[in-house]
């Protein structure tokens, strides 16, 4: 620990920590006791002098004390010796891996072994800068992770229209004057896709200054609570609403794009095309959602001083998940809130991305199915180096000689997770072999034959490489690890990187330290090639001999040469004082590079150089929009999901302070849904779907709409074989049980989560 991060007093001292548990990352003040026995940790409370989340902190945060001192969470790996989870050393472990690795690649090849990277993934900067190398040893193309049952869509849609797939635009929540959100419930996720701490707090700002807050969510949520409008959709039908908007606006003559804008806008005409069959009164039934009221949201965006619309979850996992997504975007553009202060922007992250490399404002554009990949049963193209997580069961149990025979999980709970989960769950069964890098002995890592526990998330360091690249602010925080590691226990970038080491051939003693200086040098070399670094041209030597003269290794490094090389960048002495780790380090509530700019042009990577506001995947795809005006008129009741605040997917349920309280697994249902299933409070409903059943309490509320029922995912704690003591005594059901594992988005092979058609009756 250095003295800049850490201030020691009389048997205790403060750490500060961003903590990696959701979006928002919330700055932490950790008071470390300090006796005789070692280290331990006291309190944990919002960091007031953060730069971003100015002392916030949600309930979760404290826990990761708890989540720290867990007696399930793994601290040794467990190898599984006829059927049963022992205890091992890590050189046990890795001779394991090792032998049963390479023979299986050996007799099967690379592609029979698959890769499942879970949500907690892109919270670890280990995980973050290293999956890679693991990824790179193993040679594989069936990659698979939570993004296609997440955030896929709106990284497809963004891809098409800016070029990348991290082109992804946040709504300027602290400027906007009118924020129409679509299918995110902040008050209970704390913000996604949209890194913004104390979230609830911004919005309750935009509404103190005189701006509007409007909710569509089939579910009145606290968020449509605070709100001051709540629009009760129909869920999976945020498409046709927003096409319907797109339809105002030219029908009213509302569209609006700014003269900085109109030359390198491409396609307006197109949409006034692709829109004229969706008036208001055309999906008024459909959507839910009176005619007037779509009419007037058009207006009131177009009028705004300024105005952003912004979804989530709700409108990204349904059959038209990228199109939604991208219709966001269109609204946006179209009312010429695109790239303006109060409407939706790019953020300039400080590590870079895809949108501050490479020429400006120029790119090779997005595309899927690449290389012509595709999954072997239903052929599945490729999105984003990946296939869908509802595809991984039947590419192991029905792809013939192709099928996959070996499966790494890091960070992911797919059983809980992804759909269909019962049929997952028996294909994981079939595996030869199953390796995972995790924390707990859960529903899914219960299949491995090997499971590789990294640190826990206080023993880490931590810096937001995903997340910082949306936040509405330019803003950058690293944390060094809090507690220091168990004796013997490798860092996770460790295991990550002797995981492909191992899978490369290179044997079970191997160095992880070899991967992490091949993957330097790749960086370097990328970074001194690129014309739009600032080192672009120099000596790779010297840029490593500066690097490496600081001692550090590992994500340290890594961040180092990202901080340095990026907009910010110090750039190995050619701009004193910009961003570096040492930078970071002096400052360790963050650095605050200021709120979001101007991007366009420059942030484009389309191969026009232009805003592709029609491409052509997507307008080709508007056919199948007008026939679900039909579909979604004759469905009765469906299913959709909520988060809650205590609540972390499917894995933080084993902390018994988050578990205390109101919080359960029940099925949220209208009163007249309730007595027409003859139904009362706390009943017991059987819900079942095309592809399984479950049984849950009932809970009647007002706060739906009649016809839609909600249940929480990632409960159902209850298979033999686990360790979670806490999550089992509260187990609760298993909602992907119900999810369709044949129901996607095409465009993005993104499952269908939300809006999931069921029937409901008393359980016998
Ligand atoms: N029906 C329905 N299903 C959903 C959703 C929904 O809204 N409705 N939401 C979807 C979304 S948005 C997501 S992101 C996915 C999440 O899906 P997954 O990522 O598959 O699942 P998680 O529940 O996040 O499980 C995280 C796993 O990582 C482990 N873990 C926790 N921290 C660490 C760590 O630091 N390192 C390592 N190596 N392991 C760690 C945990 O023990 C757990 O096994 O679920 C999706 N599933
Ligand atoms: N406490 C907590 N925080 C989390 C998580 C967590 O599990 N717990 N998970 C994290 C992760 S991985 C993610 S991706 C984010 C997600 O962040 P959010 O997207 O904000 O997640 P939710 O709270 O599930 O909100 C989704 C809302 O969509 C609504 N909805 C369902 N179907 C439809 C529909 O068809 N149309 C519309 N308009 N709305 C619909 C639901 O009722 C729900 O209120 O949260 C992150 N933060
Ligand atoms: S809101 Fe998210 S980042 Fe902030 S303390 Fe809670 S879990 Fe951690
Ligand atoms: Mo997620």
């Amino acid at each position: 620990m250095t003295d800049t991060t850490v201030s020691r007093s009389q048997g205790s001292r403060t750490a500060y920590r961003t903590c990696p548990l959701c979006e928002a990352g919330c700055g932490l003040e950790i008071t470390v006791n300090i006796t005789d026995r070692g280290e331990s940790v006291g309190r944990i409370r919002g960091d007031m002098d953060d730069v971003f989340s100015h002392g916030f902190i949600c309930p979760k945060g404290s826990a990761l004390k708890q989540l720290h001192e867990d007696p399930d969470r793994l601290r040794k790996p467990l190898v599984k010796r006829n059927g049963v989870h022992v205890e091992v050393e890590w050189d046990e472990a890795w001779a394991e891996v090792a032998g049963r690795l390479q023979d299986l690649i050996e007799r099967h090849g690379r592609e029979a072994v698959a890769v499942y990277l879970g949500n907690p993934s892109a919270h670890s900067l280990s995980a973050m800068l290293y999956n890679r190398s693991m990824l790179i040893g193993l040679g594989t193309h069936n990659r698979f992770s939570a993004s296609t049952v997440d955030q896929l869509p709106k990284q497809v849609a963004s891809g098409y229209m800016f070029g990348t797939g991290a082109s992804v635009t946040v709504p300027d929540l602290d400027r906007t004057d009118y924020l129409l959100m679509l299918g995110a419930n902040p008050y209970a996720s704390n913000g996604s896709l949209c890194t913004a701490p104390d979230f609830p707090g911004r919005l309750q700002a935009i509404r103190e200054r005189g701006g509007k807050v409007v909710v569509v969510d089939p579910r009145r949520t606290k968020t449509a609570e605070e709100s001051d409008e709540w629009v009760a959709i129909r869920p999976g039908s945020d498409a046709l609403f927003l096409m319907s908007i797109v339809n105002v606006l030219f029908a009213d003559d509302l569209v609006r794009v700014p003269e900085r804008l109109s030359s390198m806008v491409d396609g307006i005409d197109e949409m006034r095309v692709a829109s004229a069959d969706f008036a208001p009164e055309v999906v008024s039934a459909a959507t839910g959602i009176e005619a007037d009221v779509i009419r007037r949201i058009a207006h009131e965006l177009a009028d705004a001083p300024s105005a952003a619309v912004y979804g989530r979850i709700g409108t990204t996992t349904t059959e038209f998940g990228t199109t939604a997504s991208w219709l966001i975007d269109v609204v946006n553009t179209l009312t010429g809130n695109l790239d303006r202060a109060g409407g939706v922007m790019f953020t300039k992250p400080a590590l870079g991305s895809p949108t501050t490399k490479g020429t400006s404002g120029k790119g090779s554009g997005f595309r899927v199915g690449r290389g012509g990949g595709r999954t072997k049963v239903s052929g599945y193209p490729e999105v984003m180096g990946e296939y869908p997580a509802a595809a991984l069961a039947e590419e192991i149990t029905h792809a013939g000689n192709d099928s996959i025979r070996a499966l790494i999980t890091v960070a992911g709970n797919p059983v809980l997770s992804t759909p269909h989960s019962n049929q997952l769950d028996a294909a994981l069964a079939k595996l030869e072999l199953m390796i995972s890098v995790d924390i707990y002995l859960n529903e899914t890592t219960r299949h491995a034959d090997v499971i590789l526990p990294p640190p826990s998330q206080l023993q880490r360091d931590h810096y937001d490489v995903f997340l910082l690249q949306y936040a509405v602010r330019n803003v950058a925080n690293y944390s060094e690890a809090v507690l220091a590691r168990d004796e013997g226990q490798p860092d996770e970038w460790e295991i990550l990187a002797k995981l492909g080491l191992i899978a490369a051939g290179l044997g079970p003693d191997t160095d992880a330290a070899v991967a992490d200086d091949q993957g330097i040098e790749s960086l370097i070399r990328a970074a001194v090639s690129d014309a739009s670094s600032p080192v672009h041209g120099r000596d790779a030597a010297e840029i490593r001999a500066a690097l490496d003269a600081s001692g550090r290794r590992g994500p340290a490094r890594m961040l180092d040469l990202m901080l340095q090389t990026g907009p910010y960048g110090a750039a190995f002495g050619a701009n004193p004082g910009g961003a570096s780790l040492d930078l970071l380090l002096a400052n360790p509530h963050g650095v605050d590079f200021g709120a979001l700019g101007e991007r366009l042009p420059d942030a484009l990577r389309t191969r026009t150089g232009k805003v592709e506001l029609a491409p052509e995947p997507l307008i080709a795809d508007v056919a199948r929009l007008r026939v679900a005006i039909d579909e979604l008129n004759a469905r009765s009741m469906v299913l959709v999901g909520r988060r809650h605040l205590k609540s972390n997917n499917s894995w933080m349920h084993n902390i018994g302070v988050l578990m205390k309280g109101s919080m359960s697994c029940s099925l949220q249902m209208h009163p007249i849904d309730a007595d027409r299933l003859g139904l009362q409070n706390d009943a017991l409903a059987t819900i079942s779907s095309r592809v399984g059943s479950v049984v849950a309490p009932v809970e009647i509320t007002t706060d739906i709409r009649p016809g839609v029922v909600s249940l929480p995912h990632g409960w159902g704690h209850s298979s033999p074989g686990t360790k979670m003591g806490v999550a089992a005594a509260r187990a609760g059901v298993n909602s992907n049980i119900l999810s369709d594992d044949r129901a996607l988005d095409p465009l993005s092979g993104t499952s269908v989560l939300n809006g999931i058609p069921v029937d409901i009756a008393p359980a016998q």
